[in-house]
């Protein structure tokens, strides 16, 4: 089951001048920062709000590392902004399972490593109206069940 918004991943070319922004603007700190080469991006994530099912809601900036990455390509293409949104299970793989079942395209056959060690996998946004949507199960498991 989705429990939560665990993040939007926002596109950006210069990850330390939009993590300013975000301070400057909103006042919004950096909670964790890391590089996954699998995916090609170095992030930042900002914590917003807990959740009530002991997760939590983040923004997940994102800069390229590769001009091949996913997010490489997308900014080439797009310009800076919105880039997906993820939503927060304790389930992850049932989850995916039982979306693919509704004829949605689940991108990874196994979920991969994303922010914090959580687990994630991507629907593709051709089948979701545009947006492309990530599922996450953080490594932590408390509170998520
Ligand atoms: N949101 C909405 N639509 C998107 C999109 C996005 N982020 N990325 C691509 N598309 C659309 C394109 O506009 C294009 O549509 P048209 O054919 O109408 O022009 C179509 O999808 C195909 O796009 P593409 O540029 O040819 O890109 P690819 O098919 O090579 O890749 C996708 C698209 C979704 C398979 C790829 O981006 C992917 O595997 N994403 C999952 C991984 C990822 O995004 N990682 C970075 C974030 C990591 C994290 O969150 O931790
Ligand atoms: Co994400």
């Amino acid at each position: 089951m989705l429990t939560r918004i665990d993040h939007i991943g926002i596109a950006c070319f210069d990850l330390d001048r939009t993590v300013e922004f975000y301070r400057a603007t909103y006042g919004f700190e950096v909670f964790h920062s890391e590089v996954n080469e699998e995916q090609g991006v170095r992030e930042a994530m900002l914590k917003i709000n807990d959740t009530g099912d002991g997760g939590a809601s983040y923004l997940q900036l994102l800069e390229p590392t590769r001009e091949d990455s996913t997010v490489a390509k997308w900014l080439a293409k797009n310009g800076e902004g919105v880039h997906h949104i993820a939503f927060g299970t304790a389930d992850v793989d049932g989850d995916a399972a039982a979306i693919a079942g509704k004829g949605v395209r689940v991108l990874y056959d196994q979920p991969r490593i994303g922010s914090m060690g959580s687990r994630i996998t991507f629907l593709h946004p051709k089948d979701c109206g545009g947006v492309l949507t990530e599922l996450v199960t953080s490594a932590e498991p408390s509170g998520e069940h």
